[in-house]
C-alpha cells in the first residue's frame, strides 16, 4: 500500500512546487510592475495633494488663562499702493492693512482702539463670537469712538481660523474701509497636532482703492469706482512674492475686504480649499480657481511640486490693472528658489520701503516663513 501513499506525496510535492512557482511569479510580476502602479507624485497627478489630511475642528476649547493685549492706533496717513502711486489712507499703527493680530484658541484678547481721526470710528471682529457690546457696530453694539477717544474690547478667541477686523462705524465705514481701515485676525488651534505641517503660511488680504477719481469723497459711488487693487496693501508688481522650495507645503489665507468678488486662479498647480470662514472642510475640494466673495475668508493649500515663477491672480482681469496699466493689481507671484522667469529682467521687486512717510511694513528677511504683514503675535501678554 506504499505506492498510492508515495504517489499522493509526489502529487502533493508537485502541486506545492507549482504553487510556490506561481506565487514567485506573482511576486516577480508585482516587482516588475510596481513602477507603473506606484509612481512618485508629479505635476501630472494630484496624488500627494489628495492624500494630505484635512484640518480638524476642535471638539473642545478650554480657556488658556492667557491675556493677550494689543493697541491699534487709527490715523490718516499717506500709503504707497505701488511705486509712484500714493493715496490718502487711514492706517492702523502706520500700515495698511493694520497689523495682523494672532492669538491662540481660548486666549482672552484685550484690544485698545485709539481714534486719532477727526471723525468717529469703531472696530468689528469679523467672524468671531464675541459678547454683544464687543462686536463693534456703532451705534448698536456701542457708541461710536469719538475723535481722540479710545475703546477697549475684550473677548475670548473662540475658535481657530482666519478672520479679520475692520471699521464698522455706520457713519463712515465704507469710506474708512476703502481707505485701509482693516487687518487680519488669525487664531491658531490649541492642539496644533490637528494641523498638517506647512512650510509656508501666508495671509493675502484683498482690497480695492479709488485713485484720482472726482467722486472720491462720495461714499455711495466709491464701491463702483475701484481702479486699483491690492494684496496686503500693495499692487503688482509691488506685491511681496511668495518664495518656495520644491516640495514645500504652502498654506494661504485669503481675506476679501473689498466689495467685489475675486476669482483667484493659480497657475501650474491645483490647490485644496481647506477652510471657509474659519471652519475646516472635512473633505477639502481640489480646484485651481476660487471665487473669493466680499467678506469671506478661505484657507487653501498646495504642494510646491512644479518649479517655476507662477502667478496666483484674480481672473476678473480688470482687477489686474493699476488704473489703465496692466499687469498690476491682484497678481501674487509664487517664486521657486533658484528659478528665473523668461523675458523678465527681474523677479517682482519688493516695494520700496519708507518712501511714503506713512509707515513702514516690516518684512521677513527670507520672505518664506512669515507673512509680510506686521504680526502682533510677539507683543507682551498680560498686564
Ligand atoms: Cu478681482
Amino acid at each position: 500500500m506504499g505506492a498510492p501513499s508515495s504517489t499522493r506525496r509526489w502529487t502533493a510535492l508537485v502541486l506545492g512546487a507549482l504553487a510556490l512557482l506561481t506565487a514567485g511569479y506573482g511576486v516577480v510580476q508585482a516587482v516588475t510592475t510596481r513602477p507603473e502602479s506606484a509612481p512618485a507624485d508629479t505635476p501630472l497627478t494630484v496624488r500627494a495633494l489628495r492624500s494630505l489630511p484635512p484640518l480638524q475642528e476642535a471638539t473642545e476649547i478650554k480657556p488658556t488663562g492667557n491675556v493677550r493685549e494689543f493697541t491699534l492706533t487709527i490715523e490718516r496717513g499717506k500709503w504707497e499702493l505701488v511705486k509712484g502711486t500714493t493715496v490718502d489712507a487711514i492706517t492702523v499703527n502706520g500700515t495698511v492693512p493694520g497689523p495682523t493680530i494672532r492669538v491662540t484658541e481660548g486666549d482672552t484678547v484685550r484690544i485698545t482702539v485709539k481714534n486719532r481721526l477727526d471723525e468717529v470710528t469703531s472696530i468689528h471682529w469679523h467672524g468671531l463670537h464675541v459678547p454683544y457690546d464687543q462686536d463693534g457696530v456703532a451705534p448698536g453694539n456701542q457708541l461710536p469712538i469719538p475723535p481722540g477717544g479710545e475703546y477697549t474690547y475684550e473677548f475670548t478667541a473662540n475658535h481657530a481660523g482666519t478672520f479679520m477686523y475692520h471699521s464698522h462705524s455706520l457713519a463712515n465705514e465704507i469710506e474708512q474701509i476703502d481707505r485701509g481701515l482693516y487687518g487680519a485676525f488669525i487664531i491658531d488651534p490649541q492642539n496644533p497636532r490637528n494641523e498638517p505641517r506647512y512650510d509656508v503660511d501666508r495671509t493675502l488680504m484683498l482690497s480695492g482703492w479709488i485713485v484720482g477719481m472726482p467722486d472720491m469723497d462720495d461714499a455711495a459711488d466709491m464701491t463702483m469706482s475701484y481702479n486699483y487693487w491690492t494684496i496686503n496693501g500693495k499692487s503688482f508688481p509691488d506685491t511681496e512674492p511668495i518664495r518656495v522650495k520644491k516640495g514645500d507645503r504652502v498654506r494661504l489665507r485669503l481675506i476679501n475686504i473689498s466689495n467685489l468678488a475675486h476669482p483667484m486662479h493659480l497657475h501650474g498647480h491645483d490647490f485644496r480649499i481647506i477652510a471657509v470662514d474659519g471652519h475646516p472642510l472635512p473633505q477639502p475640494q481640489i480646484v485651481n480657481t476660487l471665487d473669493v466673495e466680499p467678506g469671506k475668508t478661505y484657507e487653501i493649500d498646495f504642494i510646491a511640486d512644479n518649479p517655476g515663477f507662477w502667478v496666483f491672480h484674480c481672473h476678473e482681469l480688470h482687477h489686474t490693472m493699476n488704473g489703465e496699466t496692466a499687469p498690476g493689481g491682484l497678481i501674487q507671484v509664487i517664486q521657486y528658489e533658484g528659478f528665473q522667469p523668461v523675458g523678465l529682467d527681474q523677479p517682482a521687486a519688493p516695494p520700496a520701503q519708507g518712501s511714503t512717510g506713512a509707515g513702514v511694513q516690516p518684512r521677513s528677511s527670507d520672505g518664506m516663513q512669515n507673512a509680510p504683514m506686521p504680526d502682533m503675535k510677539g507683543m507682551d501678554m498680560g498686564s
